[in-house]
């Protein structure tokens, strides 16, 4: 077997290991086999991490660097990072699975982050209250947090990531990341371009490990006072309750189960293909997922045999070839929780209309593919239309009219993000005010931009990444009182 390719933690600017020693393989999906090797942390190093974040938040360089300087040194890392982006893109696709495609694309993206974020550090104001004391000169700062820690799954690590990171370093946070313990290897590989861009030590830090381990440590640590956190919503759920617990400030970006509905009067070929991208693209493994295909009655089989036709000429493969169009799901718990809804699907009555189950080409044997799979006849009310399941299975639901597809597309613990098909204007803004999702997307799918806030509404979420208020997310308001008069009044009554 080839030498596993290691790598390190860095805290305080210095590369770091486990303490105990250990390591932790990392499983390249598509071989089904070990690639590399991360430190195997515990709660010690989680410790260290926050240490040295604090360090550098209380004294140093950082605390007392002006927003300009921090803007120029987020600018110079989007550059390093679209310098490196071929190279992060490689490491992403061993250790994650996603096409080679999609991250180079992904990685040419991420830049525009930092740019943004970089230029908004030194635009961060306060102001002037004119308050009703006119012997009073007041004023308010926007401060930053102190140590915030980013939680980061799987499915996109350095995207994911990077929502978080540019907006908390433009406020002037310092940082430990806790990737996921499934695809940490991009995030530690980034980590040398934060030393190049000229970060100060303990600025940002990383500990690697399992959740179940650290992740507690870090929520519930006394000298951490924000968590960021992208997962599951089970593990969302519990990483707010330490959080609450512990009075810290918490953004989560949780699942999803998100509507995509075409409308009769839409221009079927565009929708047909928005219904694929919705589902099919990352084999599922999206939070935005639009894996309720809502389908108007009158065009119901039309579109149902139109989606599956296309989805069979989908081109699953080794995630490095630039033709492969569908590549295979990050994990192997993930891959039989797929498998699983699937069998729950059918046991539904749920009509299977493609795919079912892993593929039978022997190229693909050691991967852990799932062949795109479509179900019809689904009823809002089974559970594969209820539960997000995270991987490539699409559920066909008919509806008759907009007051239906609006009833149908709310009936869901989650809303984070939606899909509207139709050539009406009217309709569309209609839809866009009654669907009660983060994002609505109209006659396209899976559009984000650094300028746009995402986030989700309901079980899907608390709080917004990209866009300008994103950074709000990051700062907390002081308020200063300056007395102007002379002497102190009556000490016994407010003021
Ligand atoms: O995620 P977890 P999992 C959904 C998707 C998937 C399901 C489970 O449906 O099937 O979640 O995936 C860290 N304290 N999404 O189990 O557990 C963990 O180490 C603190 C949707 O992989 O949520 C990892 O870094 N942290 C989602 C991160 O939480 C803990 C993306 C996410 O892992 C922890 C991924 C703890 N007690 C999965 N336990 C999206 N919104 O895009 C785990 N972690």
């Amino acid at each position: 077997m080839a030498e596993l390719v290691r790598f390190h933690n860095t805290v305080g600017g210095r590369e770091s290991d486990s303490s105990t020693g250990r390591w932790l393989a990392s499983m390249n999906p598509f071989t089904g086999e070990p690639w590399a090797e991360v430190p195997h942390c515990g709660v010690d190093d989680a410790d260290a991490a926050v240490d040295a974040a604090h360090g550098a938040f209380v004294k140093g360089p950082w605390a007392d660097m002006t927003a300009t300087a921090r803007g120029k040194l987020l600018r110079r890392l989007g550059d390093l990072i679209a310098r490196d982006a071929d190279k992060l893109a490689a490491i992403e696709v061993s250790d994650n699975g996603k096409l080679l495609a999609e991250m180079a694309g992904q990685l040419r993206y991420i830049p525009e982050w930092f740019h943004y974020f970089g230029g908004l550090a030194d635009k961060i104001e306060g102001g002037v209250i004119p308050t009703d004391k006119p012997e009073m000169f007041t004023y308010t700062k926007r401060e930053p947090l102190g140590v915030v820690v980013a939680i980061t799954p799987w499915n996109s690590p350095l995207l994911l990531l990077t929502w978080k990171l540019a907006p908390a370093l433009a406020a002037g946070n310092t940082i430990v990341i806790k990737p996921s313990e499934f695809t940490s290897c991009s995030t530690l590989a980034l980590m040398a371009l934060f030393k190049e861009a000229g970060f100060p030590e303990g600025v940002v830090n990383t500990v690697t490990g399992f959740g179940g381990e650290i992740g507690n440590a870090l929520v519930s640590h006394p000298k951490v006072a924000k968590v960021a956190f992208t997962g599951g919503d089970a593990t969302g759920a519990a990483v707010y309750q330490s959080a609450a617990k512990h009075i810290k400030h918490v953004t989560l970006e949780l699942g999803g189960k998100s509507p995509n509905i075409i409308f009769a009067d839409a221009n079927i070929d565009d929708a047909v293909k928005g219904a694929i991208s919705g589902i099919f693209a990352a084999s599922g493994q999206t939070c935005i997922a639009g894996s309720r295909l809502l389908v108007q009655r009158s065009v119901y089989e039309e579109v149902s045999q139109r989606v599956v036709a296309f989805a069979k000429t989908a081109r699953l493969g080794d995630p490095m070839e630039k033709t492969t169009q569908v590549g295979p799901i990050t994990t192997l718990p993930q891959r039989d929780k797929v498998l699983g809804y699937i069998d729950v699907a059918r046991g539904e009555g749920a009509r299977c209309l493609l795919g079912g189950k892993r593929p039978e080409a022997p190229e693909l044997a050691k991967g852990w593919f799932v062949e795109p799979t479509i179900f019809g006849d689904v009823s809002n009310e089974m559970r594969i239309a209820r539960e997000e399941v995270f991987g490539p299975v699409l559920s066909i639901i008919p509806f008759e009219d907009e007051q239906h597809a609006i009833e149908i597309a709310n009936d869901s613990i989650y809303g984070l993000a939606s899909g509207v098909w139709t050539s009406s204007i009217r309709r569309a803004i209609t839809m866009a005010d009654k669907i009660r999702a983060g994002t609505v997307w109209v006659n396209t799918y899976r559009a984000v931009s650094f300028l746009a806030p995402f986030g989700g509404y309901k079980k899907s979420g608390v709080g917004r990444e990209s866009g300008q208020h994103a950074i709000d997310e990051y700062l907390q308001t002081k308020c200063v009182w300056i007395n102007l008069a002379e002497g102190v009044p009556d000490p016994f009554v407010l003021r």
